[in-house]
């Protein structure tokens, strides 16, 4: 089959007039063949489609802007074409990889009523139905570099990867052309480039769903992917394979966020595309400054903290939406009464407050430890907020007053789960249906965290008494995007302040500051552990059997006892199987290699589907004392039953 293409291209490269350079690098075309999809030769729809394709590829097709569409005929023979170019290529690039598309498509399609062809420089799509301002995710094509990225560094590489590409996503959807590129430090001797580019027919949301599904479907691992929809394309490489001075310029319009997305804070000091983007911002201020004054102004009138980095157009949240009066929390919790506190938390202390309209909230105060400048705490709120899912404990409000720092949660009623969980008198309450039902819950929420919502977040803290209780004992995950409030560097690789507390905290973390959304991982494992057994990770009593609960769980496991773990209290009574699976998927996510341990997605489809075959865990990730008093019993784990539960 690729060598059919090879062939099809060479024969292209032989026959074609030497004028054009180079002849576009073909990625893959559909056009389905069957009775309904294809016209006669001398049919209406023929003629029109002649004059369609001929109308795209013509001399005054918008190149320069790299996107046209055109509709040639009348229903039923009406159709409707486009065509679009990598957003940095120059009018000619892109001209002459529509006009090579239009050749094609006749003899790769001839006499089919649909067609979408990729190449690397553009793509051409007509069909019989209305296509445009239509998101459209099939069919896919994609390539990858060939080589992996090493072992060592693959989980820092996977997270940087995926942060840049979601944060340039939403730059992407929000710009007019629809399409962004970032150059970021990944070593001293390597940069890492990435583009992603929507059909600007989308809305914002639609360009933003079709980005984020793509870039959820990459696979990381890889030094190099590229891949296509008909309603979008991303791309990434360690190497700089688009045009950087055309979409410098193309950027430049709407430089308000920074250019390099505020978590790659490495080598940021000396970077000379800062430099020049600075000297072409001081010519243009020079050059075109009435403009450059109107413009300015005309942004004045929106709020400072509309440069969030995330979100504009669709979203009416605004800081000020959320800024609650200090006076109003003051009341609220009776001047932070100590009988309304009802928690303490790494990052403050937690009190219950009536609002004057009854609401209950509760309000964390935060630790005067953030140096963080008012803006920036703004628009991480704000931010924050925005993150919803009924597993997330929903942030209402923030306050913001001399050096208080205040946010105001959702009350949610039963207190959090160590509190229950843990307590011998009130264990009882939580049977084996609702702690699984508390399991699924939790990784709903950091399920969304780590992949669902807009941004990608890691909690870095999940632990028992951050999961909060509501009336019907759904958990509610709290204390979500406190690295973000706090101005924390979320992919930083590593990193000094280790926040996070003992028994949920990876190996890879204490010992080397190391995290990522498996560090999140780690953590789940631990909980579903401390859920099942009803005894806590890290002050574990049975000193004689194992040090830890992990490693009790793993010593049981490995004995084929692994029932012996779950607290007598629910042992009687429940799903012995489902009880199995939970223990097999907290050991998975204990694994000290963080490659082994699933991602959010799999242990999603792990936990809801029982055909699923799971790997072996191997041997957990604990302390090194340990490690060689046990034997080592299991297979290696086989990496094609983890990849195939995707369904994709
Ligand atoms: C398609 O057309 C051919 C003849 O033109 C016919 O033999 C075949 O059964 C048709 N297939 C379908 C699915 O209609
Ligand atoms: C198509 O039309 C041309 C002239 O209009 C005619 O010469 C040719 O035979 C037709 N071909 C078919 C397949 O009908
Ligand atoms: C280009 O110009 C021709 C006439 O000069 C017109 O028929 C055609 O629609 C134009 N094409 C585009 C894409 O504007
Ligand atoms: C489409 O084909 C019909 C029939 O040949 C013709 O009358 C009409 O002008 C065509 N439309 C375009 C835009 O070429
Ligand atoms: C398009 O194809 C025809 C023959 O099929 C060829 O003569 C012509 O040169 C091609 N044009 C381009 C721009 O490749
Ligand atoms: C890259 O990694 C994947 C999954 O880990 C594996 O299937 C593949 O064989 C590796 N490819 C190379 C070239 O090492
Ligand atoms: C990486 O990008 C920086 C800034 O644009 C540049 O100075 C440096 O030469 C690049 N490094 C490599 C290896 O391309
Ligand atoms: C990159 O883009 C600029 C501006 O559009 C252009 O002048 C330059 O020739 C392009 N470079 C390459 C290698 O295509
Ligand atoms: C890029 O990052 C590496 C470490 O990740 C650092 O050693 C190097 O100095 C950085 N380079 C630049 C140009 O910032
Ligand atoms: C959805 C869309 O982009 N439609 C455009 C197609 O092209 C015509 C001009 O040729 C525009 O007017 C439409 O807005």
């Amino acid at each position: 089959m690729s060598s059919l293409i090879f062939l099809f291209i060479l024969s292209f490269l032989n026959t074609s007039f030497t004028a054009c350079a180079q002849n576009p690098d073909f990625l893959a075309g559909f056009c389905p063949n069957t009775n309904t999809t294809t016209f006669s030769k001398n049919s209406t729809y023929s003629i029109n489609l002649t004059t369609l394709l001929s109308s795209l590829s013509s001399r005054n097709a918008s190149y320069s802007t790299g996107f046209q569409n055109a509709t040639a005929g009348e229903s039923p023979d009406m159709i409707t074409g486009l065509f679009l170019c990598r957003g940095d290529l120059s009018p000619e690039v892109c001209r002459n990889c529509v006009v090579f598309s239009v050749n094609d498509t006749l003899t790769r399609c001839p006499n089919v009523r649909e067609a979408v062809l990729y190449y690397e420089e553009c793509m051409l799509r007509y069909s019989h139905r209305n296509i445009l301002s239509t998101p459209k995710l099939h069919p896919v094509a994609w390539r990858t570099n060939g080589n992996n990225m090493s072992y060592r560094q693959v989980v820092r590489f996977e997270d940087t990867v995926s942060n840049n590409l979601n944060r340039a996503a939403v730059r992407a959807a929000n710009s007019p052309r629809k399409v962004f590129a970032f150059k970021t430090n990944w070593t001293e001797f390597q940069n890492l480039s990435g583009l992603v580019q929507c059909t600007p027919d989308l809305t914002t949301q639609d360009c933003l769903n079709c980005l984020q599904l793509s870039i959820n479907r990459l696979p990381f691992y890889r030094i190099g992917v590229r891949i296509r929809y008909p309603s979008c394309y991303s791309r990434y490489e360690l190497y700089q394979f688009y045009n950087e001075t055309a979409i410098t310029t193309l950027q430049l319009p709407q430089l308000s966020p920074p250019l390099v997305p505020s978590p790659q804070r490495p080598g940021k000091g000396g970077n000379p595309s800062v430099l020049v983007v600075a000297i072409v911002v001081l010519v243009i201020l020079v050059v075109l400054l009435p403009i450059a004054c109107y413009c300015f102004l005309a942004k004045r009138e929106k709020k400072p903290y509309d440069t969030a980095p995330a979100f504009h157009g669709d979203d009416i949240t605004t800081a000020d939406s959320l800024q609650l009066d200090y006076r109003t929390i003051q009341t609220a919790t009776n001047d932070f009464a100590e009988r309304n506190k009802i928690g303490r938390g790494g990052f403050g202390e937690v009190y219950k407050g009536i609002l004057s309209n009854g609401t209950e909230v509760a309000v964390k105060r935060l630790s005067k430890t953030s140096g963080q400048g008012e803006t920036e705490f703004k628009n991480e709120v704000v931010v924050v907020a925005k993150l919803q899912h009924r597993n997330l404990v929903r942030l209402q409000g923030f306050c913001l007053e001399g050096e208080e720092r205040i946010l105001v949660y959702e009350y949610v009623r039963n207190k959090s789960l160590d509190y229950i969980i843990f307590d011998p008198a009130k264990k009882s309450q939580l049977d084996w249906t609702l702690r699984y039902k508390i399991i699924d819950g939790i990784a709903r929420g950091i399920l969304y965290l780590h992949q669902d919502s807009r941004l990608t977040v890691i909690h870095r803290d999940l632990k028992a008494s951050n999961i909060l209780l509501d009336e019907d004992m759904n958990p509610k995950i709290a204390d979500f995007g406190m690295a973000r409030i706090f101005g924390m560097d979320q992919t930083q690789e590593k990193t000094g302040r280790v926040v996070g507390t003992l028994g949920y905290m990876p190996p890879e973390y204490v010992m080397n500051g190391h995290f990522s959304m498996k560090s999140d991982v780690y953590s789940f494992g631990v909980l579903v552990l401390e859920i099942i057994s009803g005894k806590r990770n890290s002050s574990f009593h049975e000193r004689d059997v194992a040090r830890d609960l992990v490693t009790y769980a793993w010593r049981l496991w490995s004995n084929g006892t692994a029932l012996d773990l779950v607290d007598p209290i629910i042992e009687g009574n429940c799903q012995k199987n489902e009880v199995i699976r939970c223990i097999h998927i907290g050991l998975l996510c204990v694994q000290e290699d963080p490659v082994k341990r699933p991602t959010l997605s799999t242990i999603f489809v792990m936990l809801t589907s029982n055909t699923v075959t799971l790997p072996v865990p191997q041997q957990p990730g604990f302390s090194v004392q340990t490690r060689n008093q046990l034997h080592q019993w299991s297979t290696s784990v086989d990496r094609s039953l983890i990849t195939d539960i995707y369904p994709r």
